[in-house]
């Protein structure tokens, strides 16, 4: 039988070298684009131990004419758009190239899918970002809630969401927005929250490191792992009708209870170790996400495999072992 075919933009990224790995599992052909880094490592590491069943270009969501060959040539069965600029903090230090890649980028990716690859089928990387800080009165968002983004991140991906329905309703393909909250695992970039806190926790631990200095510890998130997160990608890109859909664990944690996790799972004391430094506080701070998933659980049977906890663990384990 012939192998669907699978086209990922962002593929070395946590979510696209996890998507890679479970598509390949189900016989797909997987292809994607990477951008080019001064760095090479930093391009291939997250899809070493599989690159060599992958089909990875140099591409950019910035470059039409690389989007259009690439989809022209390979004619996907699946375009998975999970490219982006995706630091919110440094979504402030960068708004225009962030506009360009979450929001322009996307734009980029229809307008070359559209016109080449139309039978395909399309999935954007939505975000819970777009929520900012509104919440319905029971304190969940889910997809009815009004999006009220507080980033320039946010905002982009509020217009690549609006996009990505505009395309679905005005050409009638099979278009989706998959609306993902927080999700982390050991391939999380080390400058994102829980990554950064598991790292240097197992530094200080280990007497590599004696301090961590953090910005709001307030703010709450709905962590989940990226493992449970891509076969939600997956379920949602295959839905006989196309619609947008929440992912998320439905359980809210503020950084410092994920913190405090860390540190006494290592034996170490928050307070001797851990200050505040506003270089990593945000003009704008999103407070509280708590996603309702169900209508995703509904129809698909979907739940996560993995917990709050259990999700921690993983990535303290993985930073003790690199550690050896
Ligand atoms: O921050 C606070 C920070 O950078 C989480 C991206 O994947 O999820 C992610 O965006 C919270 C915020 O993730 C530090 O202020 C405190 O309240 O890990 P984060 P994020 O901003 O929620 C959404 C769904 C996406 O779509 C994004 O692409 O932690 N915080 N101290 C800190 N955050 C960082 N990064 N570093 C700190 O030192």
């Amino acid at each position: 039988m012939k192998k669907r075919k699978a086209f990922i933009t962002g593929i070395n990224g946590q979510d696209g070298s996890y998507l890679s790995e479970y598509l390949l599992e189900n016989g797909y052909e997987v292809y994607g684009i990477v951008r080019r880094n001064s760095v090479p490592e930093n391009q291939s590491n997250r899809l070493e131990k599989f690159n060599d069943k992958l089909n990875v270009e140099y591409g950019d969501l910035l470059d039409f004419s690389c989007l259009s060959k690439n989809l022209q040539l390979i004619q996907p069965d699946e375009i998975y758009n999970l490219g982006a600029q995706s630091h919110v903090r440094i979504s402030f230090d960068i708004p225009q190239f962030t506009a360009q890649t979450n929001a322009l980028g996307v734009l980029n990716i229809l307008e070359a899918y559209r016109i080449n690859s139309p039978k395909a089928k399309f999935y954007q990387a939505s975000s819970s970002e777009m929520f900012g800080n509104s919440v319905d009165e029971d304190g969940f968002q889910r997809e009815s809630t009004p999006f009220n983004p507080v980033s320039p991140y946010g905002c982009a991906k509020v217009f690549g969401y609006n996009i990505t329905r505009n395309y679905r309703h005005s050409y009638k393909l099979h278009i989706v927005n998959g609306i993902l909250f927080n999700h982390e695992s050991p391939r999380r970039g080390s400058n994102f929250v829980t990554n950064k806190v598991v790292k240097t926790a197992v530094q200080i631990k280990l007497g590599i490191s004696d301090s961590l200095e953090l910005g709001n510890m307030d703010s709450y998130r709905d962590w989940g792992h990226s493992k449970d997160y891509v076969k939600a990608m997956h379920l949602i890109i295959n839905n006989k009708t196309p619609e947008d859909l929440v992912v998320a664990t439905g359980v809210t944690h503020s950084v410092r209870d994920m913190t405090d996790y860390v540190f006494k799972k290592l034996d170490l004391d928050t307070k001797k170790y851990i200050t505040q430094n506003a270089k990593y506080l945000r003009p704008q701070e999103l407070k509280y996400l708590k996603g309702d998933s169900t209508k995703l659980r509904e129809k698909f049977n979907w739940k996560p495999e993995y917990t709050f906890e259990t999700l921690l663990d993983e990535m303290i384990d993985f930073w003790l072992e690199s550690y050896k």
